[in-house]
C-alpha cells in the first residue's frame, strides 16, 4: 500500500469482520508499555466479500506475540499493519505488543504530558497503540485493565465504569459499544475535583475533573459549566447522560482543544482551567463552550457515530451547532452570532479561497487529521443551522428524535441525518444536499425596486454559483422608524427569483440575510444611507453590526466611496446612546454590540477582499482609519472610559461583560492616541485578567515607557501559571514591534517549549498572523525551519503551520515567489510526513 495514495469516499466498503468485545491490558512503565489485547471477531453478515483474510492497522508497534484461537496463525507484518490469513468466521485474536509513549512527541496514540500518560486516538491514533480495525464503523464493548507502578502513578483511568481496583491496577468496563477512536487511557498523578449531577430521570452521575495538583483551585468554573451542559442538553434536546461517571482530564500537551472519548474526555488545559485572575471574559465563555461541545458529542458523535471519516461533519457540524446554541441560550445570542459569523467569514471563507478548499463532506484525503477544518466544523454548523431555520425548533427536534430512534448505536452518514430531518417533517432536502457536494462560498446578489404608483416592492435574487443552492433568506422590510412592515424567510432555490411585496405605502428599507441565515456572500443594492440607517435602527443586531462592517470596509479600502462625516455621525449617535446624555435615541443598547460595531474588520478579513494580497497596503489603510477614528472620537472615548472605569466586583453577566468590552475598546483607541498612562493605571489596578490583558494589549501597541515595565510585571506575577504565560508569549509575538529577531529571543526563553503545542502556537502561530512583521524572507525561513523540525516530532502541528502558506498564490509577486520557495524546500526534505505532504501538494498543484 502506497501511503501517499489518497483514500476516496466512493471506495467505502463494509468491514469484512466486526468485533464483539475488546479486552485490553496496559502495563505501563517508564521505559515501555506492553499492550495485550483479546479481541473477539466475527464475520460481518452484511459484507458480501468472501475472503478469510483480515488486515489490521498498526503503526510503530513492536509485535511480541500473536495467537488466533490459542494457536499461532498464518500472518505477516505488512506496511502499516498486519495481515492474518485462513481465518474462521468467528475467532479470538490475542496480541501482545510493545510501544514507547515516553518517546512519543507526536501527541497522538499513547504519550506523556508532564510525566502523566494520556491518549489521543481520533482519527487514527489507536493504530499506534495496538493492531486493530481502526475505523469508526467497527464498534465494540471495551474492557480495559491498567497496571502501573503504584508508588508513582495513583490515577489509572479508562472509559466507562470502574469495576475493579486493587493496588496499582484498575479494570474499566464500557458497556456502550464504541469505535476505537473514542478509546482513552490516562495514568498519572492528578488532583481531583468531584461533584454529582442528578439526571432528569433521577440517576446520579459522578463528575470528576482531574488536573495537576497546582491547578486544582482553577476547576470550579469548568465543573459548573459541565453541570450547565448536562442541564441544557436535557432541557433543549431532551437527552440524558448514560453512564454513572463522567470524567475530564486536563493536560498541558495537546494538539487541539479537547477530545470527547466516551466517559473520559481529555482536554487541553486551556479549555479547563479558569479563574477571574487568569482568564478573560471571552476565555470563560469559550471554555464553557468546549466543555459543552465535548459533552454534547456523547449523543452526536458517540451514541450515533460516523460510518467513515468523510462523514466527520455529521458529528462536528451538528455538535458545533449545538454548542453555539448552548452559548446563545446562556449568554447574549446576538453577540454570539456576530462572533461566530465573523470567524466563519474571516477564516472559513478564506479557506474556501485557499489551496485547501474542500467540501464539507470531503471526497478524498491522504491524512484525515488535515480535515478537522473550519469548513467541516463551522460551515458544517451553518448547514445544520439552515436545516433548523427551515424546520423551526419543533420540527428540528422532531428530526433529532427520529435520528436517534433510527440510529442509536450505529455508525451512519450525513445522508442518514438529513433523511431523518426530512422524514420527520415531510420536507424535501434533495436540492439542499448541494451544500455538501459543492465547495466554495456561494455568491448571491439582490436588487430591489419600489414602485410608487402601484405600491409594490419587487426583489430580484440571483445566484452566481455553478449550481443553484437551496437556502433560507431571513429578511425584514422596515419603515423609517425601523418598525417592521413585513418580515419572514424567503426560500431561495433558483438561479433567478423574484419576490413581490404588495401594498407598501412607503418605500421600505430592506434588512437582508438577518442573523446571517445562510453562509453566502451577499451583494445587495443597499445605499450608503440605508446602511447607516440599518446600523442605527435595525432590530436585528447581526445586521446592525454587518452594515457597520461594510461601511468600515469601504472606508478602509476605498475611502472616497463613502461620506465619512455622515458615517461618523451615525457612529457617534451609537456611542452616545443610553449612557451619556440620553438625548440620542438608538436601538443600540447593548454595550457589547456597540463594541462590536466599533471594531474594524481584521487585516485577515481585508486580505480576502483583495484580488492580490498586499499585507503592507492593507495594514496602512487600516491604520489610517484608526487614526481618523481617534481624531474624531478621542474626547468621547475618554468620557466613556471614565464613566465605565469604576470599580465593580467581577461578574460574567452580559451587562458586566458589555461594560468591560466597551471600556476596553475605548482604552485601546486612547492608547494608540498616546494615552499610555491611562492604560498603565488600569494595568496596575485591574481586578480581573480581562482588564489586565486589555491594558497590556493597549500598552504594547507601540513603544512607550510603560510597555516593558508592564510586561516584566506581568511575567513576575504569572510566571508559574502556564496558561497565562501562553498569553504572555502570544501578546509579544502579535505586537507591532515584533520581528524575527525578537521571536528568536522568545524562543530562547526558559519557558519556551518547542514540544508543547500551546507554547508553539502562542509564539509562532501568533507571529504568523502578525502580517506586516511576519511576511518577509526571514519570517518565512523561521517558519519553514520550524515546520521541518515538526515534521519529525509532531506532524499534525507541522501541517497546521504549513497551512499558513495555503494562500501563497494570492500574495504580491515577491512574497508569492518567496512562499513558493518555502513550499518547495519543505517538499524536498526526506521522510516528509503524510500530514505535511498533503498540504504542500495541494498548495503547489
Ligand atoms: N473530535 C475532536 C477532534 C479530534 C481531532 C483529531 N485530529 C474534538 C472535537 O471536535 O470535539
Ligand atoms: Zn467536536
Amino acid at each position: 500500500m502506497n501511503k501517499l495514495q489518497p483514500i476516496y469516499r466512493k471506495d467505502y466498503t463494509l468491514s469484512e469482520y466486526l468485533i464483539h468485545t475488546t479486552e485490553l491490558e496496559f502495563d505501563l512503565t517508564e521505559t515501555q508499555t506492553i499492550v495485550t489485547s483479546k479481541i473477539s471477531f466475527y464475520k460481518n453478515p452484511k459484507s458480501n466479500k468472501k475472503t478469510n483474510i483480515l488486515f489490521l492497522d498498526g503503526i510503530d508497534l513492536e509485535l511480541i506475540s500473536i495467537l488466533v484461537d490459542k494457536a499461532k496463525p498464518d500472518y505477516k507484518l505488512v506496511e502499516q499493519g498486519l495481515e492474518i490469513n485462513n481465518l474462521a468466521d468467528e475467532f479470538i485474536l490475542e496480541i501482545k505488543n510493545c510501544i514507547h509513549p515516553e518517546k512519543n512527541t507526536s501527541l497522538y496514540g499513547l504519550y506523556q504530558s508532564n510525566g502523566n500518560f494520556c491518549t489521543q486516538c481520533e482519527a487514527h491514533g489507536f493504530r499506534q497503540i495496538t493492531y486493530y480495525l481502526d475505523r469508526p464503523d467497527v464498534l465494540s464493548v471495551f474492557t480495559t485493565h491498567i497496571k502501573a507502578d503504584k508508588q508513582k502513578y495513583l490515577v489509572l483511568l479508562s472509559n466507562g465504569n470502574l469495576i475493579k481496583q486493587i493496588n496499582g491496577s484498575t479494570t474499566w468496563h464500557d458497556p456502550t459499544p464504541k469505535p476505537c477512536y473514542l478509546f482513552a487511557l490516562v495514568v498519572g498523578n492528578f488532583a481531583l475535583k468531584e461533584d454529582t449531577y442528578i439526571t432528569l430521570s433521577g440517576n446520579e452521575v459522578t463528575l470528576k475533573i482531574y488536573v495537576q495538583a497546582h491547578n486544582i483551585n482553577k476547576t470550579q468554573f469548568a465543573m459548573a459549566a459541565l453541570k450547565r451542559s448536562f442541564a441544557w442538553e436535557e432541557k433543549r434536546f431532551g437527552l440524558e447522560y448514560d453512564l454513572d461517571i463522567y470524567m475530564i482530564v486536563a493536560v498541558d500537551d495537546f494538539n487541539m482543544g479537547a477530545m470527547e472519548n466516551k466517559g473520559l474526555n481529555i482536554f487541553n488545559t486551556t479549555y479547563v482551567l479558569a479563574s477571574i485572575d487568569t482568564v478573560t471574559d471571552k476565555d470563560f465563555i469559550d471554555i464553557e463552550a468546549v466543555i459543552g461541545h465535548e459533552y454534547f458529542h456523547n449523543w452526536t458523535g458517540n451514541r450515533v457515530t460516523c460510518r467513515d471519516w468523510f462523514q466527520l461533519s455529521l458529528k462536528e457540524g451538528l455538535t458545533v451547532f449545538r454548542d453555539q446554541e448552548f452559548t446563545s441560550d446562556l449568554h447574549t445570542r446576538s453577540i454570539k452570532r456576530i462572533e461566530d459569523v465573523n470567524t466563519l467569514r474571516t477564516l472559513q471563507f478564506a479557506e474556501d479561497m485557499s489551496s485547501m478548499q474542500h467540501l464539507v463532506r470531503p471526497e478524498h484525503y491522504i491524512e484525515m487529521n488535515n480535515f478537522y477544518t473550519l469548513t467541516v466544523y463551522e460551515k458544517g454548523a451553518e448547514i445544520i443551522r439552515m436545516v433548523h431555520t427551515f424546520l423551526g425548533e419543533v420540527g428540528f427536534q422532531k428530526g433529532m428524535q427520529l435520528y436517534f430512534q433510527r440510529f442509536d448505536g450505529d455508525a451512519v452518514t450525513i445522508d442518514d441525518f438529513i433523511q431523518s430531518m426530512s422524514d420527520a417533517n415531510n420536507f424535501d432536502f434533495d436540492q439542499f444536499m448541494y451544500w455538501y457536494s459543492q465547495s466554495g462560498t456561494p455568491e448571491v446578489s439582490i436588487v430591489s425596486d419600489y414602485n410608487h404608483n402601484d405600491k409594490t416592492f419587487k426583489v430580484f435574487i440571483r445566484q452566481h454559483s455553478q449550481c443553484d443552492y437551496f437556502f433560507p433568506l431571513r429578511f425584514a422590510l422596515l419603515d423609517d422608524t425601523g418598525t417592521k412592515l413585513e418580515s419572514g424567510i424567503l426560500t431561495v432555490k433558483d438561479k433567478e427569483q423574484i419576490f413581490i411585496f404588495n401594498n407598501m405605502d412607503v418605500e421600505p428599507t430592506p434588512s437582508w440575510l438577518r442573523g446571517f441565515s445562510a453562509p453566502i456572500k451577499l451583494k445587495s443594492d443597499l445605499t450608503f444611507k440605508q446602511k447607516i440607517f440599518l446600523v442605527r435602527h435595525d432590530s436585528d443586531a447581526f445586521n446592525q453590526w454587518d452594515n457597520a462592517q461594510q461601511l468600515w470596509l469601504s472606508l478602509i479600502l476605498i475611502p472616497s466611496s463613502i461620506n465619512q462625516d455622515l458615517f461618523f455621525d451615525a457612529i457617534e449617535k451609537v456611542l452616545k446612546n443610553t449612557f451619556l446624555d440620553g438625548s440620542c435615541v438608538s436601538l443600540v443598547q447593548d454595550k457589547s454590540l456597540i463594541c462590536e460595531i466599533l471594531t474594524l474588520p481584521s487585516e485577515q478579513f481585508l486580505h480576502q477582499q483583495q484580488e492580490i494580497i498586499d499585507v503592507f497596503e492593507v495594514h496602512d489603510k487600516r491604520e489610517k482609519v484608526i487614526n481618523k477614528i481617534i481624531e474624531r472620537f478621542k474626547l468621547l472615548f475618554s468620557k466613556i472610559y471614565s464613566k465605565l472605569n469604576i470599580y465593580q466586583p467581577y461578574e460574567l453577566t452580559p451587562e458586566a461583560v458589555g461594560n468591560r468590552a466597551l471600556k476596553n475598546i475605548c482604552l485601546y483607541y486612547l492608547a494608540i492616541s498616546g494615552e499610555f498612562e491611562l492604560a498603565f493605571e488600569q494595568f496596575k489596578s485591574a481586578n480581573c485578567m480581562n482588564d489586565k490583558m486589555a491594558s497590556l494589549k493597549a500598552l504594547i501597541v507601540s513603544d512607550n515607557s510603560y510597555k516593558n515595565i508592564a510586561l516584566d510585571g506581568f511575567y513576575h506575577e504569572f510566571k508559574n501559571d502556564t496558561q497565562v504565560m501562553d498569553k504572555y508569549f502570544s501578546i509579544q509575538s502579535s505586537a507591532s514591534t515584533a520581528n524575527v529577531e525578537s521571536i528568536k529571543v522568545l524562543m530562547q526563553h526558559k519557558l519556551f517549549s518547542f514540544n508543547t503545542p500551546n507554547r508553539l502556537r502562542s509564539v509562532i502561530g501568533s507571529f504568523s498572523q502578525n502580517y506586516v512583521n511576519f511576511h518577509n524572507q526571514q519570517g518565512y525561513e523561521l517558519l519553514t525551519n520550524i515546520i521541518i523540525k515538526l515534521n519529525q516530532s509532531n506532524p499534525q502541528i507541522g501541517a497546521k503551520l504549513t497551512s499558513v502558506y495555503n494562500h501563497w498564490q494570492r500574495f504580491t509577486p515577491k512574497l508569492k515567489a518567496l512562499q513558493k520557495q518555502q513550499l518547495e524546500k519543505i517538499l524536498a526534505i526526506e521522510n516528509l510526513s503524510n500530514n505535511i505532504f498533503e498540504i504542500i501538494q495541494a498548495a503547489l498543484k
